[in-house]
């Protein structure tokens, strides 16, 4: 479960806004548990949670809702950015880019990859996963739940 504490903020995620819009921890919408981050009139960014990491696969996913009624050209994508220990990015594995919809049910946007020992000579320090959503209207809400990166730990 994600978002499930917090007030509307959910630590340990932060929230990354590139224009304009709004992010929040809400509660009576969610896939699983009681709480959802709900994401409105947004133009870029999302969650995003930096982690220690060790070299060797990783699995991230997150689900997506637009609610029933809604119509959006919003679409989510998720990174994991490669980071040094300086938290620079050193490389940017990405999913697909996904149509958050159709209306009224949770969709979900998953992706694998190998997080390896170093990027051009600089070792991998910390991965960060940044679920991107990008192109929801003024006055359209959408809702991003269970958001998660399997890793080794180092
Ligand atoms: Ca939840």
């Amino acid at each position: 479960m994600s978002f499930e504490t917090g007030t509307t903020v959910a630590p340990p995620w932060t929230y990354w806004i590139e224009h304009s819009g709004t992010i929040q921890r809400a509660t009576g919408t969610a896939h699983t548990g009681n709480a959802a981050l709900q994401i409105s009139s947004f133009q870029r960014g999302g969650p995003l949670q930096t982690v220690s990491a060790g070299p060797g696969p990783f699995a991230a996913r997150a689900y997506f809702l637009l609610p029933a009624g809604s119509s959006s050209n919003a679409k989510v994508q998720l990174y994991v950015d490669l980071l040094d220990a300086q938290m620079k990015v050193l490389d940017r594995p990405k999913s697909e880019i996904i149509p958050i919809g159709p209306a009224g049910q949770w969709g979900s946007v998953e992706f694998a990859g190998t997080i390896p020992a170093s990027v051009d000579g600089k070792a991998v320090a910390n991965v960060r996963l940044v679920v991107t959503v990008s192109f929801v209207e003024n006055g359209v809400t959408v809702y991003v739940d269970d958001a998660s990166l399997y890793w080794n730990a180092p």
